[in-house]
Formats: C-alpha cells, structure tokens, sequence
C-alpha cells in the first residue's frame, strides 16, 4: 500500500485551522478550500491538527483506496468543501473509467468527526446537471436530509449549497445524491462518513485498526470508458471503493490487534461479504452499535442493498487470508460474463481446422474456466483480465470485489504499508502426494452413451447463452 498523501493534503488541514482563528470576517465568509486527491492509492489515516473537535482524541479510519477530507475550524464549527465533479478513477492499474465523483475521485472522501461535533458543509455542484447531497442515516433537521424536491430545492449546476447539522450518533455512514440517484449513483456518486464516540461507550470497543470501503457496481463495456447508467442488475464491475482487485489494498494487521472493518453497499444487489482465517461479529450498523446480546460469530456476512456493516475481530492467525464477496460472479473481471460455458465440449479437430485460417484462434473453457487465468488472451483497450491477480503460488483467479487480510507478528502497529506475501512456514502448507496418476475426466461428448437407448432424450452440452442458473 502506497502511502500515497500528498504534502499539499496532509497539511491544507492544518493550515487552514491556524488561519481560522486570525481571519477577518470577510475571509471566514469564503469557502473552504476544497481539497483535491489525485491518487487513488490508500492514503495515510488522517489525524486533525491539534484540536480533534467534541471528544477525545480518536483512532482515524483508513478508507480502502480512499483518504478522508480535511475540515477547517470556524468558530467552533468543521466545515467541510465537497465539489461534485467529473473525475477519471483509475479501477486498476491502467484501467480508467469516466465517473462522476467528489474532489477529484470516486467514491468522494471520508468525512471523519466526532459525536457533538457541529459540522458546515458545502457542496458545490460541478456536474452538466443538478444534484442534492443526503446524508444517509443521520440524525438532522429534515431540511439538511439532502432529498431533491422534498427538503430542498436541487442544487442547479454552477451553485453551491451549504447544509449544517450536529453528528449526533456515533458510527458508520455513508453520503450520496438524492437527485437523479440512478444516473449519479451509478456513476460513482458516493461516500462515506464516520463518527467517533466523544468519550468511551459501552458498546463500542477501541481498535487498532480501523478500516472502511464501500461496495459499487458499474457497467462499462469492455474498450469503453463511461458507465452504461440505465444498467440494473447486470452490471460488469463489481468493485470496493471504485476499485477492483488486485488494484484493492489489502486489509493489514498486526498479529492479536482488534480490527474494525465498516462497510456500506451502494450497489443494486446484495453481497455477502466472506472472511478467511477469522470469525468476526457484526458490532454495528447504520442504524447504531449491536447490543452485545444481539451478536453472534460469523465468517460471511451479507451486507443488503442501502445497509452498513460494521465487523470486528482479533487478527489472532498469522497469514495472508482472503477477503471477498462470495456471489462469484462478484469476483470476476468484465469479460466473464457472456462467455459461453463449453465444458465438456469435444473440440478436437476443430480447433486445428480453424487454426488454418485464424492461426492465433484458441479454445476456452473446455476444461473449466480456470485457464483464463492465465491466458494471455488479447483484451480491448482499458479493460482488465477477467481473473486477476497474481499470487506467489500462480493466478489467484478472482478480480472484482476481493482483496487479502495480511496478518503479522512482525506487523509495527500503525504500519499500514504492504507487508508482501505470508512466507508459509514448512510443513504447514497442502502439498502433493506420491499416488498413480488420475486422469482427467473426459470430455461428455466422447463419453456419453448416447445411442444405447434411442427413445431416451440426448443430452447435449450446454452451449452458448451465457449463464445458466
Ligand atoms: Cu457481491
């Protein structure tokens, strides 16, 4: 994990809280500066210059592929500058694609506070079009709730509006449109919001590491660079935080820190979200921290459509552990989705006829899909592989919603950077065994007994139509 802030970000936070205190009126009048990140790389957890608001000082989150957005202090007051813009978000290495965003990236950044703080925001509308912004869970004056035509006016192209509420619970939420939501949301209009407990609360724990992203989906045909917005349910790329992997930062750990993970799902469908290695408990949601009557362990937990997830465990088992939507199809690039299933299907003599004429022409999926893989199939310009990701021990097969929980002994705490692949310890790892060899299974055109009985209906392989289930 790179980390990837910029000097100019890490200090326009501190700067503008020491100018506060000695501008004149005039100055207070104009808007905050609006932040701008470039990198959509994880940037450091961002700890506010000197004064931290309502509460005590608190442990920041660190937002997956993500930064949080630095406020300024007027009287008493965080005040915060979104700008809803087009931004180009890189998804992967080398994949970009045209979203609509906040200060210059998509998901916007996290606004972090503390419970009582009394919070400014201004919103300034860079789109073609009019916007709103909600405040998703919430505790406010109905006119701050950001709803386009029921609480508000829409914010015209051009203008800016300011809302102004105190964050009244603690927890996990999360920002976007109330104006167009179909067209904007799908366009990666999003972001999320933490608040921190001004003093010590029974039902939430302190954590060494705190970790949040959001789920999204597009749709952009591969070789093209803009959403298809009008898409419901058959979107393409599934992503973490407009990220998809291996370009998702894994979740890193120290070996025994209590890890908090919070995850909001602005998709269309839901995802149950799967951790290897560990059992963690649903401690919280939007709607406020889980009794601890009201828990119980779990290793997937499905996160509906419009609902957070706040999950905690104790990073107790050393290793590099996969984190991942278990629909998988969530785990795959954009190119898996109309291929047809050929498994099973004979092509032998085929594939030597067609290589006369197209020499480069290869089968695919015959014997699964797993070769993809590896293939080095040509894909369209600015798209990514439909299996990503290389791991030490070959293709790890999944891209898409899924990344790697690294916990370490050797892990400093606070230490955020990649620690590399888990060096597996001998004899602890699956490992081959001497046995005669199995083949294969054959190929069911060859080894069906179709003509035994001729009333009986023939059961050909499933050709193309893509899914099948
Ligand atoms: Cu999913």
């Amino acid at each position: 994990m790179t980390q990837a802030l910029n000097r100019r970000h890490f200090f326009a936070g501190a700067a503008t809280a020491v100018a506060a205190a000695s501008v004149s009126r005039v100055a207070l009048a104009a808007l905050p500066e609006a932040v701008q990140q470039t990198s959509a790389d994880t940037a450091a957890p961002w700890t506010p210059p000197g004064v931290t608001g309502a509460g005590r000082p608190y442990n920041p989150v660190v937002t997956l592929n993500g930064w949080t957005l630095p406020w300024r202090m007027v009287n008493g007051v965080k005040e915060f500058h979104l700008v809803a813009e087009p931004v180009v978000r890189e998804m992967a290495p080398g994949f970009l694609v045209n979203m609509w965003g906040y200060n210059g990236q998509s998901p916007g950044p996290t606004i972090e506070v503390v419970e009582g703080d009394r919070v400014r925001l201004y919103v300034t509308n860079r789109l073609p079009e009019h916007t709103t912004m909600h405040w998703h869970g919430q505790r406010l004056p109905a006119g701050m709730d950001g709803v386009g035509g029921l609480t508000q006016p829409q914010i015209p192209p051009g203008k800016t509006f300011v809302y102004e509420f105190v964050a009244r619970r603690p927890g996990s939420f999360m920002y976007h449109p109330h104006a167009d939501e179909m067209t904007q949301m799908a366009m990666g209009m999003m972001g999320l919001w933490v608040t921190h407990p001004k003093a010590k609360h029974p039902l939430i724990e302190d954590v060494a590491r705190d970790y949040c992203f959001l789920l999204n989906a597009f749709d952009v045909e591969p070789g093209s660079m803009t959403p298809q917005v009008n898409t419901m349910l058959d979107q393409n790329i599934w992503a973490w935080n407009s990220r998809v992997f291996p370009g998702i930062s894994p979740l890193v750990a120290r070996l025994g820190e209590r890890v908090r993970v919070r995850i909001g799902n602005l998709t269309m469908t839901n995802h149950p979200i799967h951790i290897h290695g560990i059992e963690f408990e649903v401690t919280g949601t939007d709607g406020g921290p889980v009794p601890k009557t009201a828990r119980w362990p779990e290793v997937t937990t499905d996160v509906a459509v419009g609902q957070m997830r706040q999950i905690e465990f104790i990073a107790d088992e050393p290793g590099d552990w996969a984190v991942h939507c278990h629909k998988s199809h969530h785990t795959m690039g954009a190119m898996g989705h109309g291929v047809p299933t050929m498994i099973g299907v004979d092509h032998s003599g085929l594939v030597k006829r067609l290589q006369k004429a197209a020499p480069d022409y290869m089968v695919m999926g015959e014997r699964g899909m797993a070769d993809m893989g590896e293939m080095q199939m040509e894909l369209p310009a600015n798209t990514f592989p439909m299996m990503t990701g290389t791991g030490p021990y070959g293709a790890i097969e999944m891209g898409g919603m899924f990344t790697t929980l690294k916990v370490r002994a050797e892990q400093k705490a606070g230490d955020y950077s990649d620690p590399g692949w888990y060096n597996i310890p001998p004899g602890t790892q699956a490992r081959e065994v001497a046995t005669p060899e199995a083949s294969p299974a054959k190929p069911a055109a060859s080894a069906a007994p179709a003509q035994s009985a001729p009333s009986a209906t023939v059961r050909k392989p499933l050709g193309s139509g893509g899914h099948q289930h």
